[in-house]
């Protein structure tokens, strides 16, 4: 019984180890979130973010997974070997140029396999493809605040939600905010991230995008939504004291909902411009900012 236990235990303990590699976990991974007790990636909500969980899963965690086993090895055999009791008389030479050249040249041929993975992956990273919607991010010491420029949708700004709302709502605590970023499931969206202040740093693991928002710059990331629900993500890079207070949740909804949310936020075109030929082209960018501004000062629904 006992040992029929154990044996289950530790089949359990190869199995969720190999499900972790494999990024299968045994429990029910919620999408878009982390698990708790989970120690593999957040499922994938995304098409490069699945490709980068494999080449972590099958490309490195398996040379991490080898590397560590041989050291280990090594250091047993020295351990065992070559102790005080076993090895009286060391020996005494200090180099050996056949094993110096496999210790050279072995980590350079592992380098350069992962590099033919890894690199194709980071080219398509970078290389956005047409995006269907662009919007801007910027990380504020301590809040989010976005922008739909295209869609004529004033810079808002993004809060948690209290630990009593978002209970109440039966949402994550400190990653639950009140104005989201909505988007259009099996869209490809383009995010321009920024800082006001300091440093701080895009992150959403489901969508495998993390970028830092560097004030006077904008970075950019893209993903691909494929299946609607809300997506959790942080800023992870540390600036301030309420940096754990700056939650991102990006909400994937069907076109229909999608639009919907846009024509209740958008801010009217502005058709007053040609009404005033006479006002000059310095005076339309200035007329823009003192109309944004209280939008962005007050907190939108
Ligand atoms: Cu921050």
């Amino acid at each position: 019984m006992a040992m029929g236990r154990l044996k289950t235990r530790a089949g359990f303990a190869v199995a969720s180890l190999f499900a972790s590699a494999m990024a299968l976990p045994a429990w029910a991974a919620t999408l878009g979130m982390p698990t708790d007790g989970g120690i593999g990636l957040q499922p994938a909500g995304d098409q490069m973010r699945r490709e980068a969980a494999q080449f972590h899963d099958l490309i490195l965690l398996p040379i991490i997974v080898i590397i560590s086993l041989f050291v280990l090895a090594l250091l047993t055999w020295i351990v065992i070997r070559y102790n005080k009791k076993a090895n009286p008389v060391p020996q005494k030479f200090t180099h050996n140029t056949k094993l110096e050249i496999v210790w050279t040249l072995a980590p350079v041929i592992i380098l350069v396999f992962i590099a033919a993975f890894s690199f194709p992956l980071l080219f398509k990273y970078h290389d956005t493809p047409k995006a269907d919607l662009t919007l801007k991010a910027t990380g504020n010491q301590w809040y989010w605040s976005y922008e739909y420029p295209d869609q004529h949708i004033a810079e808002y700004v993004s809060n948690p939600l209290s630990e009593a709302d978002s209970a109440k709502a039966g949402l994550p605590y400190k990653l639950a905010v009140n104005n989201p970023i909505v988007v259009p499931v099996g869209k490809t969206v383009k995010v321009l991230v920024a800082g006001a202040d300091v440093l701080h740093a895009f992150f959403i693991p489901a969508f495998g995008v993390q970028v830092t928002a560097v004030p006077g710059r904008i970075n950019q990331v893209w993903f691909q939504t494929e299946k609607t629900g809300r997506y959790y993500g942080e800023c992870n890079e540390l600036c301030g004291v309420d940096h754990s207070f700056m939650p991102i949740e990006v909400d994937v909804v069907d076109q229909p909902t999608f639009d919907a949310w846009v024509a209740k936020h958008a801010t009217p075109a502005p058709a007053a411009a040609p009404a005033a030929p006479t006002t000059t082209a310095a005076a339309v960018p200035a007329a823009t900012t003192a109309t944004a501004t209280p939008v962005k000062a007050g907190a939108p629904a």
